[in-house]
């Protein structure tokens, strides 16, 4: 049987379980989409910028736990997709970029000159260190061999982006579907596919240093989600009675109100979170790649005092920025289900005093320091109001910034609720477009995007798509009128110079700009207002956008400065108090 090959390929990314397609057109994907435009069983979703679309595709993939797929065009639109595919690459998730090129016999492969065709860009190159694998098809019978290497890189192992480049006249050729030759037919496929499982004997050695612990400690990361390992955790702590802190990408799986939960480690985490990791005796460290986001800049005094077991999917992260005891190269949920069926039920008999001594940090440290400034909102309490709020199942999507921050210290999570964070790329711009990949991925579910006013600027024509799709998205600004983050980055360390944070720094009305979209907008000006109109956003159909006027001088509290161990957080205590809650030394 001949087919199209645009046709071909749009039937291979149904059959993967997708049903959106983010994309911006331009003549090199014209086929491509046109091959989407009579059926049903796939939506083309036109964003207004690129990027927007890989975001909104990163997003997809995390819910739907499958696949994200974008389309772009040559040149420009491929290149605008780039911050998307990196941010996809360093927080492992799972999607298919393809880019439209210009015909093969205009593109200058080895030729010296800078283009031949008119948009010509060699995105395959651009790309190369952010995506697991990236090429450009030249012979149409490769379109199946190319689409599923693509998607089984994307999805195996340490998940990732993967890019084909697609020139127009291959778009647009005929192919013999009987002809095509498969991926998993392939010797390469045969040599480099291999399972990974923890032996038994690793096993036992964990459980040993567990059960010899004291105060042992569970730190999950990203990397569990993406093994879809979280029922395992969740019955491993049920059986250990271990407690469990979690970096910011791992903030997800666990409830707040889990007896278990000691909170968010790391440079913006919990005083309390902080100050049990550091006191640990046995920490294992599962599917988090301990950046010095979580560790600090002295990974050194990272649970000096503990035993550490590491489980990763991506051996180079082993012993990468930790040392630890014990390295294990296992797919979490793997690990962890070898694990779950070793373990017996034990008691939290001879964890209750550990489990006091958390008790009392978190007592004592509450999750955030409010300002003793005369502020009219303090954004944790208002980040805690808006979680009680919220109904269980709801997508958060954060963006970047003290807004981001002040989410993670102080949102609550519910029970299936799940929290996007563009975690290593950390790029402004994010959210908005993220939760528009969520609510597509799971219908019936809502997206709250907590933004601040610099990052709202940064996508901000995707309200147009939001609006005219009527999409169940609240978007909250914490609106500090300027790039608050980095302004109290200044404040400290350049004497309160604010250049481009403050000086030069400006934004619109957020409320007139939404409504203008056709969007419903209000203002939050003081916290006693605030339960009735969150509750009036939450209650709106589709989207809704509110404003919340918080003081310039915002600050994100506590918070690691450099060359600290983890437990010494500013405002720094007291030495002589930090030394009296520590269980082992401090640090010089
Ligand atoms: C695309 C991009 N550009 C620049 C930055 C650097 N940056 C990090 S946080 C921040 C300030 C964010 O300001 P805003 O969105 O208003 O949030 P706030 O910190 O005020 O809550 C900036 C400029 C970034 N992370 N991403
Ligand atoms: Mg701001």
């Amino acid at each position: 049987m001949s087919m199209k090959l645009s046709d071909f390929c749009i039937d291979f990314i149904v059959k993967q379980g997708v049903t959106y397609i983010f994309e911006f057109i331009g003549g090199a994907i014209t086929h491509l989409l046109d091959s989407t435009y009579d059926r049903k069983d796939v939506q083309c979703v036109s964003v207004h910028h690129e990027q927007a679309g890989a975001f909104a595709a990163e997003a997809y993939a995390r819910i739907n736990g499958k696949l994200g797929v974008a389309m772009a065009t040559s040149g420009p639109g491929a290149l605008n997709m780039v911050t998307g595919i990196g941010s996809c690459y360093f927080d492992s998730v799972p999607c298919l970029f393809i880019t439209g090129q210009v015909n093969t016999y205009e593109y200058k492969f080895d030729r010296t000159v800078r283009q031949i065709g008119f948009q010509e860009t060699d995105i395959v190159s651009v790309v190369k260190p952010l995506v697991k694998y990236a090429e450009m098809v030249t012979d149409p019978q490769k379109i199946r061999y190319q689409l599923e290497k693509a998607v089984y890189l994307a999805r195996s192992g340490r998940p990732g982006p993967v890019l084909l480049d697609i020139p127009m006249n291959i778009q647009r050729a005929q192919i013999e579907i009987e002809a095509l030759e498969s991926f998993y037919n392939s010797a390469e496929y045969i040599q480099t596919y291999h399972k990974l499982k923890p032996d038994d004997c690793v096993i036992d050695e964990v459980i040993r240093l567990m059960e010899k612990a004291s105060r042992p400690l569970i730190l999950a990361g990203g990397g569990v989600r993406l093994a879809g390992a979280t029922q395992e955790l969740l019955s491993v702590i049920e059986k250990t009675k271990i407690p469990m802190v979690t970096s910011l990408m791992g903030l997800d799986v666990i409830p707040h109100d889990h007896a278990a939960f000691v909170g968010m480690i790391g440079a913006y985490g919990h005083r309390y979170s902080n100050l049990t990791l550091a006191n640990c005796d046995f920490l294992l460290i599962l599917g988090s790649r301990l950046d010095t986001r979580q560790t600090g800049t002295r990974p050194d005094t990272f649970a000096r005092a503990a035993k550490k077991v590491h489980v990763d999917i991506d051996v180079h992260e082993l012993n990468a920025k930790v040392a630890v005891d014990l390295a294990i190269h296992a797919d979490v949920k793997n690990f962890l289900h070898v694990l779950n069926n070793k373990l017996t039920n034990s008691s939290d008999a001879h964890l209750s005093s550990w489990y006091q001594v958390i008790e009392n940090y978190r007592e004592k440290y509450v999750d955030h320091n409010i300002s003793n400034e005369l502020v009219r909102i303090d954004p944790n309490s208002l980040m805690t109001l808006l979680s009680t709020c919220c109904e269980e199942g709801d997508i958060i999507c954060l963006d970047v910034g003290q807004n981001q921050m002040w989410a993670a210290q102080s949102f609550r999570l519910k029970k299936y609720q799940r929290m996007l964070n563009s975690g290593g790329m950390g790029a402004m711009g994010f959210a908005l477009p993220a939760a528009i990949g969520a609510v597509l991925a799971d219908k019936g579910r809502k997206a709250i995007v907590i933004v601040g006013d610099g990052g709202m600027q940064v996508n901000i024509q995707e309200l147009d798509l939001i609006a005219k799709r009527n999409l169940p998205i609240k978007i909250f600004v914490m609106n500090n009128g300027c790039l608050g983050m980095v302004r109290q980055f200044q404040d400290l360390y350049f004497n309160g110079r604010q250049q481009s944070t403050v000086l030069g720094y400006s934004c619109s009305d957020f409320v007139q700009v939404a409504r203008a979209y056709g969007i419903s907008a209000a203002v939050i000006t003081f916290l006693g207002d605030a339960a009735g109109i969150i509750d009036k956003a939450l209650k709106t159909e589709g989207p809704m956008l509110i404003n919340v006027l918080l003081n310039k001088s915002t600050v994100v509290n506590p918070k690691l400065v450099v060359n600290r161990p983890i437990e010494d957080m500013s405002p720094h205590l007291d030495k002589e108090e930090l030394q009296s809650i520590m269980m082992i030394d401090l640090v010089d």
